[in-house]
């Protein structure tokens, strides 16, 4: 959650809660389950579905209603919450950047629940965030449930790779723009959702964007930095597993001054994260190539000899090139994923350049493709065939390397330009 504005009496009684891009094939990225996998980390597309609660006045007296102009100012806001979140993978490969899809739930019009929202202890939210779902079609018995089914559903409709939820609850009329427990920002680690108010105690609607960026690390697996919260330094989370390096809070829970100085985004919701933070999100490239570490896996490609004939000068290759996941050691009982994709499969002959070739089904750009490669004619003597794929990042897998003899007659020429025009074809969908 974010740290109170103000007065450290405050943040004790606020206590821890814890597409640009191409649309991943299948719908899910490699390896994730619908429900499990929803924001593991800060890299890919991601729907934020913005919820606004509204109160009929049915259970509660509604003391809360929201404007046009309240609307418009939370737009702005979360407009630079995206723009900040996006600018911390501006530097990556174009096909590893986090790409935010604001999503305004209900065509932007808040939705109505019988409850005052503010009104009530936040512990108290599955009155109105199981009545928000239920009224956009998920009625599972679980609320919480209710939200990651509805998640995984944006996410198919906008085809993004992940998705989370931001409920907004309007506090204009609240004496002190919390909860009835004090609780005013918080958000559940890799989702499925995240809660803010309008004014979020003193933190006013202007420094909205600061509070929805901080709460948005939590969803992509960051902790809280501030004492308060808990969360000491030899603390790890994210996919990562990242240590909680720049905590106030010291291995024995002594209050320490933190590492990297006290105005970050995990801390006092400055918009520049320590680097702590980013490992945990998942923004870290090692060897600084532009494809962080989570992304940067080679493919695996295998594959043999179908087939030859060295009389005729045939040879038939068959194979399978993948993505791998990197590892999610942060959070063992939760999947490996990726969202890298095979971009390209290439082949050489004897040294030569390089051809790109198509997969057995046409196109490039699933998470495994089977590869034919079939040479006819091929001229008399030694040949080298060599094959590798490339994901979406330009990883290379490993090279493939056979050698085949011919037994073919000199010239073999023409032999070639068969080939050639056999690798061009492509198969009909
Ligand atoms: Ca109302
Ligand atoms: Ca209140
Ligand atoms: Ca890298
Ligand atoms: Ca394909």
């Amino acid at each position: 959650m974010a740290r109170a504005a103000g007065c450290v009496l405050l943040c004790l009684l606020a206590a821890s809660v814890t597409h640009a891009a191409l649309p991943p094939p299948g719908g899910l990225p490699y390896g994730a389950d619908p429900l499990l996998d929803q924001t593991p980390f800060a890299l890919g597309s991601v729907a934020m579905n913005i919820v606004l609660l509204e109160s009929s006045g049915l259970a509660d007296a509604s003391t809360e209603n929201w404007t046009i102009d309240q609307i418009q100012n939370i737009r702005q806001q979360i407009d630079l919450s995206i723009a900040f979140w996006e600018g911390l993978t501006a530097g990556y490969h174009p096909n590893a950047r986090l790409d935010l899809v604001a999503n305004y739930v209900n065509g932007g019009n808040p939705v109505l629940v019988d409850v005052e929202p503010i009104s009530r202890p936040s512990d108290q939210q599955n009155l109105w965030i199981g009545q928000a779902m239920a009224g956009l079609g998920h009625t599972q018995p679980d609320y919480m449930d209710r939200v990651r089914y509805f998640n995984h559903e944006q996410r198919l409709t906008l085809q993004t790779h992940w998705s989370f939820t931001l409920f907004v609850v309007n506090d204009a009329n609240d004496a002190d723009h919390r909860f009835a427990n004090g609780m005013f920002a918080y958000a559940e680690k890799h989702g499925p959702f995240a809660v803010v108010t309008y004014n979020n105690d003193g933190w006013g609607i202007d420094r909205l964007h600061r509070v929805v960026a901080h709460e948005m690390g939590h969803i992509f697996g960051g902790l809280d930095e501030y004492y308060a919260a808990g969360q000491p330094t030899i603390f790890r989370s994210g996919y990562l597993g990242g240590l909680n390096g720049n905590s106030e809070m010291g291995p024995l829970g002594q209050r320490i001054t933190p590492r990297e100085g006290p105005h970050k985004l995990m801390l006092d919701n400055t918009l520049e994260p320590s680097s702590y933070s980013l490992v945990q999100f998942g923004l870290r490239d090692a060897d600084g190539d532009g494809v962080p570490d989570i992304l940067d896996v080679p493919p695996i490609l295998t594959g043999g000899i179908a087939g030859s004939d060295p009389d005729l000068g045939l040879l038939n290759f068959s194979g399978l090139v993948k993505v791998a996941a990197y590892p999610n050691v942060g959070n063992p009982s939760e999947n490996d994923v990726t969202i890298n994709t095979i971009a390209a499969l290439l082949y050489r002959l004897d040294g030569g350049p390089w051809t790109a070739f198509d997969p057995v089904d046409g196109a490039v750009g699933d998470y495994e493709e089977m590869l034919q490669l079939n040479f006819n004619g091929l001229g008399w003597g030694q040949h080298v065939l060599e094959i590798m794929g490339l994901d979406s990042v330009d990883n290379a897998s490993n090279v493939l390397s056979f050698s085949f003899t011919s037994n073919v007659p000199e010239p073999g020429a023409a032999g070639l330009l068969v080939v050639f025009a056999l690798l061009r074809r492509r198969p009909r969908a």
